[in-house]
């Protein structure tokens, strides 16, 4: 049996912190963007499916579209709609196409609820995938438990995710498994680190989890953890926190943080002269921190749930029409973003060859698509995945790149390591 886990509050994340990189994210909501107002309602009646009058099955996306937090989230829209576009071009669920309805969380906590309430309870959603962050999903998800509705977390990689409950699953391996394969690489490219400043953001339940990985990474390797300096998911100003980390002088310094924060703590630590190595964790796994670290980001190590040259059919799918429209090899959570609708789009076709989607009551179709996805086995952009039955994901492999930015600071992009 799974336990509830309790809520976590945490602080709302403006724009006002980072102004340049939330005026490029917030962008106008796109077609698929259904807003509650707007929203059409996909059933017949509250207890019929959602494929039985609209002829669509309806999926909901409940991620970052604005914020900070959407630094992170505007990659899985991309995942999510190539997704879409995808499995639609194949057919959708034998001839039925299905609808992604996005709802934007924002960056916080209620948001994040809100959003979820209206996929349930307006857009009559079959299945969530969302939200960005753990620090969101720790509240949001127990509210799609107890409706019953299940929810993929595309990027929610906290301890304790599938533990919420039994409809919570997350296609985003923990950072337990992820996180640690950094610190090997950076102990291969430089076998004489020795000491270690790690940093944190104590705002946000993902960067505690992650923390707490990375520390203890570090001790079993016999490295020596000489300082942990926390901060906040909305500070700008580091000095005081890089300041100490430098003076231990360290040869590695591990930061767990989001985007803009872990952007702005990278700037500062080289400015203040620190020429060691760093690990960024996986909130800052985008590139998106490219505009805040500039050329300053040059050599940071992020692990990889994600490689876009993975052999197989549907990634070189999912990486041609990524590269196709942005013109850069797809990202960690775009995939990860495709894989959460590829899940419940595969499920939904094991569901129909037994008894007819279109024909089951929505409440009823939800419990079985639970069930489904949890014993499925998926041939995905991530590799072959499949689930435990508490709703982890079983994935294979992982790697770690490195970012190499161009001359001019102002792009560059994210080298995977042999
Ligand atoms: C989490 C994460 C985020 C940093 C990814 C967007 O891994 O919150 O769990």
């Amino acid at each position: 049996m799974k336990k509830p886990t309790a809520r976590l509050s945490g602080l709302f994340i403006t724009c006002a912190s980072l102004l340049l990189a939330c005026s490029q994210t917030n962008t106008p909501q796109t077609s698929t963007t259904v807003s509650p107002a707007t929203s059409p309602s996909p059933g017949a009646s509250p207890e019929a499916s959602p494929g039985s009058s609209s002829n669509t099955i309806s999926i909901g996306i409940g991620v970052a579209q604005t914020s900070n937090v959407a630094l992170l989230g505007q990659e899985q829209v991309a995942g999510a709609k190539i997704a879409e576009k995808y499995f639609n071009d194949k057919g959708g669920v034998d001839g039925t196409p299905i609808k992604l309805v996005f709802q934007d969380t924002g960056g916080d906590e209620q948001g994040t609820i809100n959003a979820f309430n209206t996929l349930i309870n307006q857009d009559k959603v079959v299945g969530i995938v969302g939200p960005t962050l753990s620090q969101q999903a720790f509240s949001a998800d127990p509210i799609a438990d107890r409706a019953k509705i299940p929810v993929l977390g595309p990027s929610n990689t906290a301890k304790g995710i599938p533990q919420i409950g039994d409809y919570v699953g997350r296609v985003s391996a923990p950072v337990a498994v992820v996180a640690p394969n950094a610190v090997k690489a950076a102990l291969k490219q430089n076998p004489n680190i020795k000491k270690v400043a790690v940093f944190f953001a104590q705002n946000d339940a993902f960067s505690k989890s992650e923390t707490e990985t990375f520390q203890t990474t570090v001790k079993d390797m016999g490295l020596e953890l000489a300082t942990v300096q926390k901060f906040l998911t909305t500070d700008t100003d580091f000095q005081s926190q890089a300041t100490n980390g430098i003076n231990v002088n360290p040869d590695l310094i591990i930061i767990s943080g989001l985007a803009a924060d872990g952007g702005n703590l990278i700037k500062q630590l080289r400015e203040l002269g620190y020429k060691g190595v760093i690990i960024g964790g996986n909130g800052l796994n985008t590139s998106n921190v490219f505009s805040v670290c500039k050329a300053l980001c040059e050599g940071v190590l992020i692990a990889q749930a994600y490689s876009p040259e993975y052999q197989n059919e549907i990634n070189k799918a999912f990486r041609d029409a990524y590269r196709a429209q942005f013109k850069k090899e797809p990202p960690q959570f775009s995939a990860q973003a495709f894989t959460g609708v590829q899940v419940f789009v595969e499920s939904l076709k094991e569901i129909n060859a037994k008894s007819k989607v279109s024909q089951q009551p929505l409440a009823e179709l939800r419990t079985n698509l639970n069930q489904q996805l949890l014993s499925g086995k998926y041939d995905t952009p991530l590799g072959e995945i499949s689930f435990t039955p508490e709703g982890e994901i079983n994935q294979k492999e992982f790697y770690v790149a490195q970012i190499k930015m161009d001359a001019d600071g102002n792009n560059g992009k994210f080298e995977f390591l042999k």
